[in-house]
């Protein structure tokens, strides 16, 4: 099934200048870009985001890293883009994440893990359209 993702390049892989390295990835595996715009989450946006997060004792790190420095948001789509995606990330630890993937390639601990993408059908249109309005997704 053609599935849409969010994707975000998070803080840290974008500090690095790791962003072409890693969309390199998505395309090479067939996934199409349909939305893309740089930007630094504010508080109100990484609660949203994060909302089934929120309380839990990684939250003020998490969300205090997320705002911290710009990032990337696009939207990928793509047949079985929800877990392909997934897929080529990683698992959320880089240290566990399989050779190739991109946490493992680019990551440096479970909060700096370089990427975050959809989990679900539902999270995925949930998130993109915490990022994005009709109006800047093209497919
Ligand atoms: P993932 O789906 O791989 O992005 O991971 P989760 O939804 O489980 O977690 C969301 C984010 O919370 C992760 F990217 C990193 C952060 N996190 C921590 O910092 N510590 C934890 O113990 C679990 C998650």
């Amino acid at each position: 099934m053609i599935e849409s993702t969010l994707v975000l390049i998070k803080p840290d892989a974008f500090a690095k200048h790791y962003t072409g390295d890693i969309i390199k990835r998505y395309e090479e595996a067939g996934l199409q870009i349909s939305a893309m715009k740089l930007l630094q989450m504010t508080p109100q946006l990484a609660a949203k985001h994060y909302a089934e997060h929120v309380g839990r004792e990684y939250y003020e790190g998490l969300a205090s890293f997320m705002t911290s420095a710009p990032l990337i948001a696009m939207v990928l789509r793509g047949e079985d883009a929800i877990e392909r995606v997934r897929q080529l990330d990683g698992v959320t630890d880089p240290a566990k994440a399989v050779p190739g993937t991109i946490r493992h390639d680019f990551a440096e601990s479970t909060r700096h893990n370089a990427v975050h993408a959809s989990d679900g059908p539902e999270s995925a249109v949930r998130e993109i359209h915490i990022f994005f309005n009709e109006t800047e997704i093209y497919i």
